[in-house]
Formats: structure tokens, sequence, C-alpha cells
């Protein structure tokens, strides 16, 4: 069976809120390479002209991310795997992006510690909250993985990741039943520090077929060195089979929720909310 999936809700950006910033230049990157992609996606069907000019199919267009969503599902299935490469495919340099170094207070007092003070809060719908230091996470059995990164601004890089699968984890938190998606909580105030009191902190979700898949790990190491500041230290996720804006870094509190409606602008993420597919599915 399908998932419920969220109704893409596309929408001007920064719509709403008075007092937020104008939209960014890399959100209007990110927006324009969007509309380009898509545009791509059209064209190798132009030959369908009769087709293109109906409503329907037009329509149907529209629905494309459901499609694919679904088609993930059903054609992939949950347990599909993203491509793995071999270790002389690594990238010298994994390029870093968004956030490069939180200027986040509470986050800039953990670094200046080693992070020996960080913990990750695993709390919502699940039976038994709990909370890991980093040293806790690095005890737990661990998966590596060498991957192709995909931004939507249109590089990729390919990099080794360390960490433990996420399923590892909310199998010692225990979901309960009505759980279905998992929200990523991260440090790293997009807005500048609370400019207008409201919450602007990166956050992004998944559904639980992508929580326990076994590419979706927290990542504690980036080619074979602890995780850099620039690419999400301590902690960042890795959901291989979507685009790079799902991977949140920065990492500070996963949470087990039904629906993410009341979440901010309800749309399941920060890039979202401007108008991004939830399911970026590559
Ligand atoms: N917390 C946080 N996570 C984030 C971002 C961000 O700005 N803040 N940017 C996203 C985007 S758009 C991409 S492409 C990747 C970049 O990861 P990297 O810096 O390791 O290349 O992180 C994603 N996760
Ligand atoms: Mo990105």
């Amino acid at each position: 069976m399908m998932t419920p999936t969220p109704t893409p809700k596309p929408k001007p950006i920064a719509s709403g809120h008075a007092l937020r910033r104008a939209p960014t230049r890399r959100a209007a990157l990110h927006a324009g390479l969007r509309t380009a992609l898509a545009s791509v996606g059209t064209l190798s069907l132009a030959g369908c002209d009769k087709l293109s000019n109906t409503p329907a199919f037009v329509d149907a267009l529209k629905s494309a991310q459901h499609l694919s969503h679904a088609a993930h599902r059903v054609v992939a299935g949950r347990r599909a795997m993203a491509q793995e490469f071999s270790q002389a495919d690594v990238a010298a340099h994994f390029k870093a992006n968004g956030t490069l170094v939180p200027a986040d207070a509470d986050y800039q007092a953990l670094m200046r510690g080693g992070f020996k003070e960080w913990k990750l809060e695993v709390a919502g719908l699940v039976e038994t909250p709990a909370a890991f230091t980093l040293a806790e996470l690095r005890a737990m059995p661990s998966r590596t993985q060498i991957t192709r990164h995909d931004c939507v601004e249109g590089w990729s890089t390919i990099g080794k990741w360390k960490g433990v699968q996420l399923s590892h984890l909310l199998t010692q938190v225990k979901p309960l039943a009505n759980a279905k998606f998992v929200v990523f909580r991260c440090a790293d105030s997009m807005d500048g520090p609370s400019l207008d009191g409201r919450d602007s902190k990166y956050y992004e979700s998944v559904d639980l077929d992508d929580a326990y898949h076994a590419q979706t790990v927290l990542a504690y190491e980036l080619n074979d060195q602890p995780l850099p500041v620039n690419n999400g230290a301590p902690l960042r996720a890795r959901i291989e089979r979507q685009l790079g804006y799902k991977h949140a870094k920065y990492l500070m509190r996963i949470e087990l929720v039904d629906s993410f409606a009341k979440i901010r602008d309800g749309n399941g993420g920060y890039w979202e909310d401007q108008g991004y597919e939830w399911y970026a599915g590559i």
C-alpha cells in the first residue's frame, strides 16, 4: 500500500509573514533551477503534443511529484538502494552548501566545547524518549557508504559517510503506532539569529519508509574524518534516495510525529515552506 503523502502546495516565497526577509539569492536560484529541471522533464514528453494540450494531461504533469513518490514505492519498493561507489570515486573535497557555520550562540558554545556537551534528543510519538551523546552514537553499530550527493542547484559530490542507521535509534525509542514521519530539527537559523522572533531554524522530515531505510544514517564521519562543521558537525542525516536539501545538517533533535501540518508553515521542511517538493526523490 502507498503511504499517504502530503499534497504538494506550491506557494509564493515569503507570503504571509510581513516581517519575513525578502527571498534570498539562494532561494531564487534554488527555485529557478527547479523550474528549469521541471521543464526539462516536460520537454522529453513534448512529442506527445496532442496529449500535452489536454487539461487532463496538464493535471497529470502537475501531480508528477505524487507519481514519483508512488513510483518509488511500487517499482522500486521500500528497500531499493541508492547507488554506492568505490573508494576511487570519492571526491578530494566534499563541497559544502547552505549554512557553513551556524551563527547561533548555543551552537557556537557546543562547537567551542568540541561537542562534548552536545546530545541528540529523540522524542515525540515514542515509548521511551532518549538523548544520546556523540560518544554513545559512535559506540553503536555503524554503516559506511560511498554515495553521490545531488543538490538541486545542479552540483553533485561523491563522499564516504559513516554513521549510525536511524533504524537503530528508532528501535531503541520504540515509535508509537500512530507515528508517521520523522522530523529533523537543526541548530542553524536561516534568517540570522531570530530576526522577528520567529523560529527560522532549518528542519526537514521523511516518512517511515525512508526513516527505516538501510542507507538512512546519521553521519558523524565524512571521508574517514570527524564530520567537518561545514558539512553539519557533529551529526547530519543522509537520506540517499532524495536530493541534498533533505539531508539535514547540525542535528539537535529528532521528533516522531503523525503529521507536520502544525509545524512551522506545515510543508515538512525549511525549503518546502518556500515551495520545494516534500518528496525529493532522485
Ligand atoms: N541544517 C542545514 N541542513 C542543510 C542545509 C542547511 O543550510 N542547513 N542545506 C541543505 C542543502 S540545500 C544541501 S545541498 C546540503 C549540503 O550539504 P553539504 O554542506 O555537506 O554539502 O545540506 C542540506 N542540509
Ligand atoms: Mo542543496
